[in-house]
Order: C-alpha cells, then sequence, then structure tokens
C-alpha cells in the first residue's frame, strides 16, 4: 500500500504543482476568456484584489458556460487521477509476479481506476459540455435552473474527496508517521484504498472492515445526487427552454443525447442510491438485505446492475451525440438519417433498462431468465449499429477535412464497431460463460469506453476549441497526438481481446509467464495512451494564452456547407459586437446533403419510397434490361464450364414456394433481374449520397452477389467453388455495370432533373 500512496501522491502534487505554475504564468501573460472572446496581450498585474473576486466569481458563478468549464475541468482532472491508476495497472503487469505493487494494491487499483473513470470523469465532463453548448444550441438564455446547475456542480468535489479519501489518509498518515507514534494515528493506518472491486458485490462489500468502504458509499451517493440533480436541469431546459425555431424535428442530436442519457440518469441514479444505502446499513446496522439468509448477494447485483448497465449508455450517448454533431463539420455533409438517430438513441435509452442480467449469466440465476436477456442483448445491437451506418453514410463522397477532429471521429467509429462487435459475441450465454471475468471482457468494453468516450470528449473540445477560447490550438500536435491515441487504443486493447480469448483471467496481479510478452506490449500501449493525454492537456492549457487569436466569425468555414449551426452564430454575434469583425463570408457555397429538404411521401420515408418507385420504373426496366442480358453471358459461361448447375433455378422457384421449376425459377430471376433489383437500388440511390455511378453499381452488384451466392449454391467444393463465386461476382458486376450505365446514359439524355 505504502508504495503506491507515495507514488500516487507524488504524481498528484507533481501534476497540481505544474497547473500552478501555469497558471501564475498566465496570470502575467495574456488572459482570454471563456466566453467566445479573447483579449489583447496586455499585461495584467498580479493584484490580490483581482484574485479575490476571480475565486469569488468561480465560486458562486450560477453560468451555463463557467459552469461548464467548472465541470470540464473537475472530470478532467478526475480522469487524469483515474488514468494515473490505470498506468500503474499496466505497469504492475509489466511482469508476471507481483513484484511492482503488492496484489492488494493491485486489486485497489482496478477498483479505484473503475470507479473514478466511470463516476467522476466521463459523466462531468459531458455535463460540462452540455452546459456550455446545450442552451447555444437551443437558443435558450441559460439552464433552466441556474442555481441548482451550481449545486449539482459543487457536490461533486466532496463526493469525490469522500470517494478517494482512502489515498489522502494513506499519504497522510505516511508523513504524521514520521513524527508521531503508531497509536497516535491509527485511523491513518486503517483506512485503505477499496480493493473489492468496482461492482462492490456482495458478501466481499459487506465483511470486509475497512471503514474506507463506508466513506466510498458516501461519495458515490452523494454523487448520485449531483447526477440527478443536473439530469432533471438538462431535460427542463432541453424540454421548456427551447427557442421559438427550434422544435422537436429541429433540436440538434447533441441535444437529444443529453436529454435521453438524463431521462436515462433520472431513473437508474436513485435506484443505485437505494442499493447503496442498503449495503450501507448492512454494513454498519446489521440489516441483512445482502446477507444469505436474508435478501442474498444475487441482490446486490440485480440491483447494482439494473443502475449499472443504463450507466454505461448514460457515459456512451453523450459521445454518440458528439460524433453525430462534429463528424458533418468535416465532411461537409448534413448528418445522414437524423430521424433515425433520434429514433435509435430512444431505443437504446428504453432497452438498456432490460438487459441487465447480461452481467450475470455466471451467477446463478434461472437459465430461461438468462435466455430472454440473451435475446434483448442481441437486440440492441441494432439501433447501435443503425448509427454506425449513418455516419459512415454521412461520410460517404463527402470532402473530407482530416483535422484533427475528423482523424477522432474515424478512429472512433473503427474502435467503437470492433468494441461493439465483441459485445454481441459476450451476450449470447456460452460465449459469455467461457470469456467471462477474462481480459476479453476488458478489452471490448475499453474499445468503446476509450475508443468513443474520451475521443469524441477530444474531438468536440478541438472542435469548439476556437469558440469557447477565442484562440486556436496547435493543430499539427493536435493531428498527432489523435493519431498518437487512436494507435495507443489500438494496440491496447486489441491486445487484451487476445489474450483474453486465450483465457487469461482478469483482476489478478500474478498471472502465467507465457502472458508476459503480450503484456507488455498492453502495457506499451496504455503508455502511448498517457502520453497523447499529456500532449492533449498540454495544448489545451499552452493554447489558451499563446494560440493563435481567432480572426474569423467561420474559424471552421461551415458557412460553405450551410452548416453555421446556432452556437457558431452565438460566437459570431459576440465576436462583431466585441472585435468589430465583419461577418464571414465563404468563398463558394456547396450544397450539403440535406435529408431534410427531400420531399416527405404520405407515410413518412415509406410514402417517398413508394413515390420514387412509381417514377423510376420506366428507367429501371431499361436498366434492368441492359444488365440481365449482360450478366446472363456470365451466368452461361458458368454453366457451360460446369461451375452454375442450372438446376438451381429450380431451387429459386422452391424458395419462394413456386416448386421446383427451372423455368418458373429462370423468369423469376429476369423479374428481379429487370424489375426488383434495379427498382431498388435507384431507390436506394436516392437516399445514398453517392453519385449514381459505377463505384455505387459496383458496389450494389458486389452486395447482391453474395445473397445470390448462397441461393445458387449446389454442394460445390474445391476448384468449383472458387470458379462459382469468381463467375457470380463478375456476372453480377458486369449487370451492375450495365445498370449504371444505362441509367447515366438515359439521364443524360432526359430532362435536367433537379435532384442531384
Ligand atoms: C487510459 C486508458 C486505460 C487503460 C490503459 C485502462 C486499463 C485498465 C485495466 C488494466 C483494467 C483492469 C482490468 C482487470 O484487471 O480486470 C481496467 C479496468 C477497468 N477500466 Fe480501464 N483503462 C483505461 C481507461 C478507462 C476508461 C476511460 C474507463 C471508463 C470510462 C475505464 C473503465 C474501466 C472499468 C470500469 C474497469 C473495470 C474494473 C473491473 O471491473 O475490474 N478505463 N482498465
Ligand atoms: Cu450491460
Amino acid at each position: 500500500m505504502t508504495d503506491r500512496a507515495v507514488v500516487q501522491g507524488t504524481l498528484l502534487a507533481l501534476l497540481a504543482g505544474g497547473l500552478l505554475v501555469l497558471w501564475l504564468r498566465s496570470r502575467r501573460a495574456v488572459r482570454a476568456e471563456s466566453d467566445g472572446g479573447y483579449t489583447t496581450r496586455e499585461e495584467i498585474a498580479f493584484e490580490v484584489d483581482r484574485l479575490q473576486s476571480q475565486l469569488y466569481r468561480w465560486l458562486t458563478t450560477t453560468n451555463h458556460r463557467d459552469i461548464g468549464v467548472l465541470y470540464i475541468v473537475f472530470g478532467t482532472a478526475a480522469g487524469l487521477w483515474g488514468g494515473t491508476d490505470a498506468m500503474m495497472l499496466r505497469t504492475e503487469l509489466l511482469t508476471p509476479p507481483a513484484d511492482i505493487w503488492t496484489p492488494e494494491t493491485y486489486n485497489a487499483l482496478f477498483t479505484t481506476h473503475g470507479l473514478t473513470m466511470l463516476i467522476f470523469f466521463v459523466l462531468p465532463v459531458f455535463f460540462g459540455i452540455g452546459n456550455y453548448f446545450v442552451p447555444l444550441l437551443i437558443g435558450a438564455d441559460d439552464m433552466a435552473f441556474p442555481r441548482v446547475n451550481a449545486i449539482g456542480f459543487w457536490l461533486l468535489p466532496p463526493a469525490l474527496l469522500l470517494a478517494r479519501m482512502g489515498l489522502l489518509v494513506q499519504v497522510g498518515g505516511q508523513v504524521l508517521s514520521l513524527f508521531l507514534p503508531e497509536d497516535a494515528i491509527r485511523f491513518f493506518l486503517t483506512v485503505r484504498e477499496v480493493s473489492v472491486g468496482w461492482t462492490l458485490y456482495a458478501p466481499l462489500s459487506v465483511q470486509q472492515p475497512n471503514p474506507q468502504i463506508d466513506l466510498l458509499l458516501l461519495g458515490l451517493h452523494l454523487s448520485g445526487i449531483a447526477t440527478t440533480v443536473g439530469a432533471i436541469n438538462f431535460i427542463v431546459t432541453i424540454a421548456y427552454e427551447r427557442a421559438d425555431a427550434v422544435s422537436w424535428g429541429d433540436l440538434d442530436i447533441f441535444s437529444w443525447n443529453m436529454l435521453v442519457t438524463s431521462g436515462l440518469a433520472l431513473f437508474a441514479f436513485p435506484l443505485l442510491g437505494s442499493a447503496l444505502v442498503m449495503l450501507l446499513l448492512d454494513r454498519n446496522l446489521g440489516t441483512a438485505f445482502f446477507a444469505t439468509g436474508g435478501g442474498g448477494p444475487i441482490l446486490w447485483q440485480h440491483l447494482f446492475w439494473f443502475w449499472g448497465h443504463p450507466e454505461v449508455y448514460i457515459l456512451f450517448l453523450p459521445a454518440t451525440g458528439l460524433m453525430s454533431t462534429v463528424l458533418p463539420k468535416f465532411v461537409g455533409r448534413k448528418l445522414f438519417g437524423y430521424k433515425f438517430i433520434v429514433y435509435s438513441t430512444l431505443g437504446l435509452g428504453v432497452l438498456s433498462f432490460g438487459v441487465w442480467a447480461h452481467h450475470m449469466f455466471t451467477s446463478g440465476v434461472d437459465p430461461r431468465l438468462k435466455a430472454s436477456f440473451m435475446a434483448i442483448s442481441i437486440a440492441i445491437a441494432v439501433p447501435s449499429a443503425i448509427k454506425v451506418f449513418n455516419w459512415l453514410t454521412t461520410m460517404w463522397d463527402g470532402e473530407i477535412d482530416t483535422s484533427a477532429p475528423f482523424i477522432l471521429c474515424a478512429g472512433s467509429i473503427g474502435t467503437f464497431i470492433v468494441g461493439g462487435v465483441t459485445g454481441v459475441f459476450l451476450a449470447v450465454v456460452p460465449i459469455d460463460i467461457l470469456y467471462h471475468g477474462t481480459y476479453y471482457v476488458v478489452g471490448h468494453f475499453h474499445l468503446i469506453v476509450v475508443g468513443i468516450i474520451p475521443f469524441m470528449m477530444m474531438a468536440a473540445g478541438y472542435y469548439w476549441y476556437p469558440l469557447m477560447t477565442g484562440r486556436w490550438y496547435d493543430r499539427r500536435l493536435a493531428k498527432f497526438q489523435s493519431g498518437l491515441v487512436i494507435f495507443g487504443s489500438t494496440v491496447t486493447f486489441m491486445t487484451l481481446l487476445v489474450i483474453g480469448g486465450l483465457g487469461l483471467p482478469r483482476r489478478q496481479a500474478i498471472y502465467p509467464p507465457e502472458y508476459q510478452v503480450a503484456n507488455q506490449i498492453a502495457t506499451v500501449g496504455a503508455y502511448v495512451i498517457g502520453l497523447s493525454a499529456l500532449l492533449w492537456l498540454y495544448n489545451m492549457v499552452a493554447s489558451y494564452w499563446r494560440g493563435d487569436v481567432v480572426r474569423t466569425t467561420d474559424p471552421w468555414d461551415l458557412k460553405a456547407t450551410n452548416q453555421f449551426t446556432r452556437e457558431w452564430q452565438w460566437f459570431e454575434e459576440r465576436m462583431i459586437e466585441k472585435y468589430d469583425l465583419e461577418p464571414a463570408t465563404p468563398e463558394s457555397t456547396r450544397r450539403a446533403y440535406a435529408p431534410e429538404l427531400e420531399p416527405i411521401g404520405m407515410l413518412g420515408g415509406v410514402g417517398s419510397v413508394v413515390e420514387n418507385v412509381y417514377r423510376n420504373a420506366g428507367r429501371a426496366a431499361v436498366g434492368g434490361f441492359v444488365g440481365t442480358v449482360l450478366m446472363a453471358g456470365g451466368l452461361g459461361t458458368a454453366v457451360v464450364v460446369d461451375v452454375l448447375d442450372p438446376a438451381s433455378f429450380g431451387e429459386i422457384a422452391e424458395l419462394v414456394g413456386l416448386g421446383p421449376d427451372p423455368l418458373l425459377g429462370t423468369l423469376l430471376f429476369l423479374v428481379g433481374g429487370t424489375v426488383t433489383w434495379p427498382l431498388l437500388f435507384l431507390a436506394f440511390s436516392d437516399y445514398l449520397p453517392g453519385q449514381l455511378m459505377f463505384e455505387t453499381g459496383l458496389v450494389f452488384a458486389t452486395l447482391i452477389s453474395t445473397g445470390f451466392a448462397v441461393a445458387f449454391y449446389t454442394g460445390q467444393a474445391g476448384l468449383a467453388l472458387v470458379g462459382y463465386l469468381g463467375f457470380v461476382l463478375v456476372a453480377h458486376w458486369a449487370y451492375g455495370l450495365g445498370l449504371t450505365v444505362t441509367f447515366q446514359y438515359l439521364r443524360s439524355r432526359g430532362p435536367r432533373e433537379g435532384r442531384r
């Protein structure tokens, strides 16, 4: 314990000292303000008066932007603290035996790391970003309840102190033991950081005597109150403080996500609070909520995870909201599928309360119950996937600006996909039973908690930095840092997935030597993440007073793609007011793809698809005919060289219930080729932002060729199989090209269309 206390104490002291030095220097240099403007580089004298008034201001402010900044600073500090825990964890795992820290220290580390990150890092930072930007985005003056807002924030520092008192007390004990006898400072020697795991599973959490557990429970309870209060404020603000022009259908995606997150928090945190009180009572007053014979240890797991699973979504929904906000600005296109993203967010919110028992597949839960939780857990992948597809589609055919925010967005989508897919496996009971308690789980959830949450925080930070400070950060450093953090996370957490797949259990300080090399790779990756975090911090802090001044009202050239959103309009007004800047005018404007402008048919989306089909039927038939003729050549050759069995056309007819008649099958095939597929292609092409060009046709053809390959497969093996697949693919490409070339031709001859 000692070594760890000293290390963490020293690191924190160093950090605090460093910040103090930076701050003192900044006082003497130029000051930028968090209000969308900058001050000139005048010298500001070091006055006690001014200091006092500043202190007073920050302690008593009820301004949503100030409170936002406070939240962000607090959350960042907590994140660095929890990050230090993570670095220490990984350091211990450099060698197989527990020789760097003791096993007890190791246990404490993964406990405090998890809790600090989940409770004191993510939500405060997102509440901070929300506080700063939601009112600007919805055109409100401030949050609905500014004073409650301040209270909500100021509950957090004491909560963190209570939760992590163990370390402070230990360091205090170290210092005191130099002067005082052991008896006099007994309290300091009994309190130690909690080491029962962040899930606080009973019976261990009930039985361990460490008094710090009680302090932790109180701290968590307090943080729960803070979160609930903040959540209520967001809900009321978004529901009632919107400007007249902002209807629910115009509400931006980030605010939608903050709304759903707050709704989840409102249901989840009071429940956690009750469970924590029960645990406190069990520990101190001899109740039997979680004792065998009483409610039982499994009851704790139910209560904990009924909060714990939605909590995961509370953490990650705001990150997806930031992605949907930032990504479109850097690909020059409007967010694709606004409505579907909103629905999927709401869907995730509801479903997230229905899957908690997937964390308990290895506990003694009724197998029938497990099966139903498995089903819902798999289903929850759908709304997440919808978001991913919409992001990818937003990027499609965009004009990509590879600045730091974009790099982080693209990296996030990648890690999120791997993290999400590995999660689907864990949702399956037998697979979870194999992998539960291994590093596979750690790899899976870190690909999400690291691969999208901090990435999006950084991306949003870079994106809005000019607005918040009136200055630019070092953009080259930012690009480097973004690449670095993606690289580090991939190396670290992919390695954990692999060693977990090989069966290495998590939460153990000592491990078999054959895993050493892999563990060292993961640790080096973690150090890379740590380094990139420091580079980020340096860039943000140093640029605050040294960065280039922003001299335009549209730093990201958003007007050119019609994405000059409300918060930037606010910024523009301020810049004009304060610094007499001219409103920026873009050199050219491109028409960003705007699904909102598309005519909505009678039945919403469905109606417009029907209209499309009707409008396009003629064109589709011609294109489909040309494509099918070309394709027939390829398929005919395949029949001749004997890799495609003509009888398989009969199977097609059988598939739709017409009996195994090859002739009927061929007919069906022709109808599909000349009518159905071209119509589908045209219907989708209106929603697919790509140009109606060869690439689109090839992609479409490749996709449908997989269906064909499955449907027409008649047991070919070896070389015949390769030939079969090859011919199927080539024939479909011929089809796709025939289709698109015909469309191109018809379009170039037909009347000019306004559509694209
Ligand atoms: C800086 C990058 C990070 C690294 C290198 C890292 C590393 C680790 C390691 C080694 C463990 C222990 C695994 C075990 O023994 O079971 C762990 C656990 C955990 N981490 Fe991280 N982590 C990082 C960031 C984060 C973030 C950002 C969050 C939350 C948003 C987070 C949340 C957790 C949680 C909840 C646990 C589970 C503790 C447990 O159940 O044992 N981590 N992390
Ligand atoms: Cu879960």
